[in-house]
């Protein structure tokens, strides 16, 4: 992925799962969630991230096996017409080594390589880029009662701690992203706090990369939001704040909409 400094990168989302919170069950389907692909491609999305697990809270688990015959074609098949990066969003290691081989570039890992022991060592061998996110506690049960004494330093702490980890486990510092984790284990003040504050997790001079769109604290700020697909004009605020805070790149449900908004935010700066 290309370095921040560049223009902010749109990592579009397709989500091969029957529950994820915006859009599951949409994309299921080999052809469908291909087609959704190549139109977030079309409409200028940088990378793709490609799911097969939800972590929404409350979220079943899915096995591994599943997983990866939910994503490791729809990776094949954009790989063979596609120059694309692809991002492969799960927690599992032997999802991300099928995902790889099938030619994803980026292991996105909402448990920052802390699901099992072997990760940060995988991650290595694997050579690709690494996405640490922060989450507190499981999707399961994340959002039952989030706690924190000092949210932004706390995540902070934390995805420094797990870039340390991964370093030391023979991940090039380079190849290192951080996320703070929206929505993943915080309350609606938490997220604010996030937000207003991502200078702090962009000051760990990693590329950072933002995860607001859709996400349900849009609805608790706007109460006629309770469809996911009615979140736009949050997610492009949010997104735009991640901007003017410096953050490398933003995960995003709507693509072209986003894009055309970064695009208008960099003009006026420029
Ligand atoms: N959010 C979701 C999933 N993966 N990865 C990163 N790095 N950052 C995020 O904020 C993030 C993520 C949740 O969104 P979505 O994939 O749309 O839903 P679900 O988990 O229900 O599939």
């Amino acid at each position: 992925m290309p370095r921040p400094g560049a223009p902010v990168l749109v990592m579009g989302v397709v989500n091969v799962t029957p529950d994820s919170f915006s859009d599951g069950g949409r994309f299921v389907d080999h052809a469908a969630a291909l087609a959704h692909a190549r139109a977030l491609i079309a409409q200028g999305a940088d990378l793709l991230d490609i799911g097969g697990e939800s972590t929404r809270p409350g979220a079943t688990p899915v096995a591994a096996a599943e997983e990866i015959a939910r994503v490791v074609p729809l990776i094949a098949a954009l790989r063979a017409e596609s120059a694309v990066p692809i991002s492969i969003d799960t927690m599992k290691p032997a999802v991300a080594r099928a995902a790889v081989d099938a030619g994803a570039g980026v292991w996105n890992d909402v448990t920052a390589l802390g699901f099992s022991p072997e990760a940060p060592a995988l991650a290595a061998e694997l050579g690709c880029e690494v996405v640490l996110m922060h989450m507190q506690g499981e999707p399961a049960t994340m959002q039952a009662a989030p706690h924190y004494e000092d949210v932004v330093g706390e995540v902070c702490g934390f995805l420094a701690g797990r870039a340390e980890a991964a370093i030391a486990a023979g991940v090039a510092r380079e190849r290192i992203w951080l996320d703070p984790g929206i929505g993943f284990g915080k309350t609606l003040a938490h997220n604010l706090a996030l937000l207003s504050q991502l200078e702090r997790l962009v000051a760990l001079d990693f590329p950072v990369l933002l995860g607001a769109s859709r996400k349900s604290f849009l609805r608790a700020l706007d109460p006629a939001a309770a469809d996911p697909v009615c979140r736009l004009g949050g997610s492009l605020a949010a997104a735009l704040a991640g901007a003017g805070a410096g953050v490398a790149a933003v995960r995003v449900h709507d693509v072209a909409e986003t894009v055309q908004a970064l695009r208008v935010w960099a003009a006026i700066r420029a």
